[in-house]
Order: structure tokens, then sequence, then C-alpha cells
């Protein structure tokens, strides 16, 4: 018979780090994109330049497109998490999953308040279709079938570290550094503000599942790395070499490589800490620790 953690002696744990973030969503991951007013933001989107234009409808498929996958395959890491028993951890993915479509949400209304309609597949480049195509729908179907240490971490580097703590990131700071200095689209900005918060969770909650893994087998740390250092030469080279910024700001390009190194450099630290450190610790860590907002 399955043991549920309200009738053991064990209870709900409300003090261990999936908790706190789940307590953190129930109070941050409310926000109604249509709350949001995109009145100024539609002016705005007739005053830029066609090269601007197509410059942020790049950006914006890519960021709807990504929303929209990720909401797919989040599905099968509740359901591993599910199976593995660690309910905490479960009750802060049921948050998880509504606030990644409300991500596509947020994105699909932008666009229809701003006038766009129509397909928008073509748009994205080649490494983009690499990632929410093949990769990260292949690495999160595994664990329908396979929930070992090495299937989760593959998950959690692939989707929290690398697909939202690096690519996600970085577009985020494109939106602030090529929007905010020329004051445009604030209702876009507004969203983008809202969804980096609780991004700031899901990332948290990748970086804590690899660190009580790695705490309970050291040997994870460098599988964990080696991983992340295979996506970080391969699809985010071909999404350096394939993407040509430089409509709102020609340093944009360079900027963001260096803004992705060191989202990459963070990652690497924070999982790091986690050698030589017990269960209980990681367990009992602050949402500070993880980096959450
Ligand atoms: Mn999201
Ligand atoms: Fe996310």
């Amino acid at each position: 018979m399955r043991q549920l953690a309200s009738h053991s002696e064990k209870g709900i744990n409300r003090n261990s780090l999936p908790f706190k973030l789940y307590e953190k969503a129930k109070k941050f991951g409310t926000w109604d994109p249509r709350d949001i007013d995109f009145s100024q933001d539609k002016e705005d989107w007739e005053s830029l330049t066609y090269a601007q234009r197509e410059e942020l409808m790049q950006l914006i498929s890519q960021f709807y497109g990504a929303e929209e996958s990720v909401t797919i395959d989040i599905l099968p890491m509740i359901s591993a998490i599910s199976k593995v028993g660690y309910f905490e951890e479960e009750m802060y993915l049921t948050t998880f999953v509504f606030e990644e479509a409300k991500h596509a949400d947020f994105f699909s209304l932008f666009l229809e308040n701003i006038g766009v309609k129509g397909e928008l597949g073509h748009i994205p480049i080649p490494a983009w279709h690499k990632l929410f195509h093949q990769i990260l729908p292949e690495t999160m179907d595994r664990l329908n079938h396979d929930q070992s240490p090495h299937a989760l971490i593959d998950a959690a580097v692939t989707y929290n570290m690398f697909a939202e703590g690096v690519m996600a990131e970085t577009g985020y700071y494109y939106f602030y550094e090529c929007l905010k200095s020329i004051n445009k689209m604030p209702g876009l900005l507004e969203g983008i503000g809202n969804i980096k918060r609780d991004e700031s969770r899901h990332i948290g909650f990748g970086t804590f599942l690899i660190q009580r893994l790695i705490s309970e087998d050291p040997s994870l740390y460098d599988y964990a790395i080696e991983k992340l250092n295979h996506l970080m030469g391969t699809i985010r080279v071909e999404f350096g070499e394939q993407r040509k910024f430089g409509a709102f700001d020609p340093t944009i390009d360079e900027r963001l490589t260096q803004f992705g190194n060191k989202q990459y450099q963070a990652r690497v630290d924070v999982l790091a800490r986690a050698k030589n450190r017990k269960f209980e610790e990681i367990y009992n860590l602050s949402e500070k620790e993880v980096g959450v907002e």
C-alpha cells in the first residue's frame, strides 16, 4: 500500500524548499495577463522600423512557442516526481504547469493586442526548432518510462538549467536592454517582468532537484555539468551563429553572448555548492540560496 505524507508521521514538510516555492507561487504566480494594458504597445509597435518589428517578432515567436512547448513537456516531470513519491515537490509542480500555460496565454494576448495574426512557425531559427521540437520533448518524454536519477538530471538540466536558466534569461535581458532604453512596449515589459519572477522559481526548483540528487550521489555533479556543457557547446552556439540581432542596438548580439556565459557560470556555481552537502541541508535551503526572487 502506498504511504501518504498526510497520513504518516512525516506529514507535509512545510520547511522544505519545494514547499516554500509552492507558498511563493500561490502568492506571486496569480497575476493575470488580462490585467495588462497593451494600448501603448499597439501605438509603439506601429512606430517601430520594419527591421525592429522583424527582430522583435523573431524573439516573441520563439518565446510564444517555447512557453507552449514547456507547458506540454513539464507533464512527464510531474508524473515522474509523483512516481518517485516526492509529495512537496509535486505540490510545487502543480503551480509550475499553470504558470507555463499562463505565459503562453500572455504572448498570445500580446500578439492579439498589437494586431499580429496568423501562423508564426516559419519565424524561429533552426536552432530553436531543434531545441523545442526535438531535444526538449525527447528528454522529457523519457521520464514517462525512466525515473532514474540520470533521467531526472537530464530533464532538469535541459529544461530548467539550459532552456530556462540560460536561454530564456538571455531573452529577458534582450527585452530590457532593447525596449527599456527607448521607453517602448510597457505592457510587454510588464508581462516579461512577471514571467521572469515565475521563472526564477522554476529554475530554483530545477536547481534544488539536481542538488538533492547530487547530495545522494556526488558523481552526478560531473554528469550534470557535462550535460550542460554539451548543450552550451552545441545548441547555444548554433543560436549565436544563426541569430542576427542589432535593429535596436548594434552591440546587443555580443552582449547577449556575454550575458549567457554569465548565466551559465551562475548555474555551475550553484550546482557545485551541492557537493559535500547532506540531503537534509539541501532540503532546508532558503529560496534565496537557489536564486529565487
Ligand atoms: Mn515560462
Ligand atoms: Fe518556466
